[in-house]
């Protein structure tokens, strides 16, 4: 049997590992964006690699006899402290296509906020310059419960159109481009919730084609809820 300390190494170089992949695969972020990269992907695996420490240290592992499962197979850990959970989630608008009279376009309606990531594709691009139509979102989202009260996590999204041509006029890429969002929730009452909120969202060749910007957003934002 292998020995519980090996085994949580494995898994966090798994973890980091799949992360890798998807980051290489979805992202392909430009050199000078790399570094940045670098450090949001060291700074979730130093937090899966506490997490993981503290489940061995303090035994929480042995409180869940499915753990292994669980964090190999979609790693709800929620058993263990801060109920880490990682998700993918691939989300298609479809866009006009140029070549036939009728409007193929998603008609997108009014948009609602329920969580984040939901409807809203990222809190820079979903807001700014993107709408949910002619659009592929790859989403992969970390979150961890700290506590009743308090979350937090990191989304990063990997955005495409479905159509080029009617994306923008003279845009041949499919290529949107990136974002990055941190958030801290925070439950102050029953009623009253608080949020506070990074993004980092990079253009890629189509959004680039489209609008003329390349350079990188940044985006930061309070928000103060009252719910009854
Ligand atoms: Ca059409």
């Amino acid at each position: 049997m292998l020995d519980c300390k090996r085994y949580i190494l494995f898994v966090i170089l798994f973890i980091v590992a799949i992360s890798l992949a998807f980051f290489n695969l979805l992202m392909s972020p430009p050199s000078n964006e790399l570094g940045l990269m670098a450090l949001f992907l060291g700074i979730t695996a130093f937090a899966s690699a506490l997490v993981g420490y503290g489940a061995y240290r303090f035994g929480w592992v042995n409180l869940s006899p499915t753990l292994r499962w669980t964090l190999l197979g979609g790693y709800q850990l929620s058993s263990i402290r801060f109920q880490p959970k990682v998700t993918y989630r691939y989300a298609f608008f479809q866009g006009d296509d140029p070549g036939t009279p009728a409007n193929e376009a998603f008609d997108p309606l009014l948009l609602g906020f329920y969580d984040w990531g939901t409807w809203w594709q990222g809190e820079i691009a979903g807001e700014y310059f993107l709408a949910n139509s002619n659009l592929i979102s790859h989403q992969v989202r970390g979150h961890l419960d700290f506590s009743d009260a308090v979350g937090s996590g990191v989304i990063f999204y990997k955005f495409e159109n479905d159509q080029p041509e009617t994306f923008g006029p003279g845009v041949a890429s499919t290529d949107v481009g990136t974002e990055t969002d941190f958030y801290v929730d925070w439950k102050l009452t029953s009623n009253f919730s608080l949020s506070l909120l990074g993004a980092f969202a990079s253009p890629g060749p189509a959004a680039e084609e489209a609008t003329g910007r390349t350079k990188s957003f940044k985006y930061g934002m309070l928000y103060l809820g009252y719910s009854f």
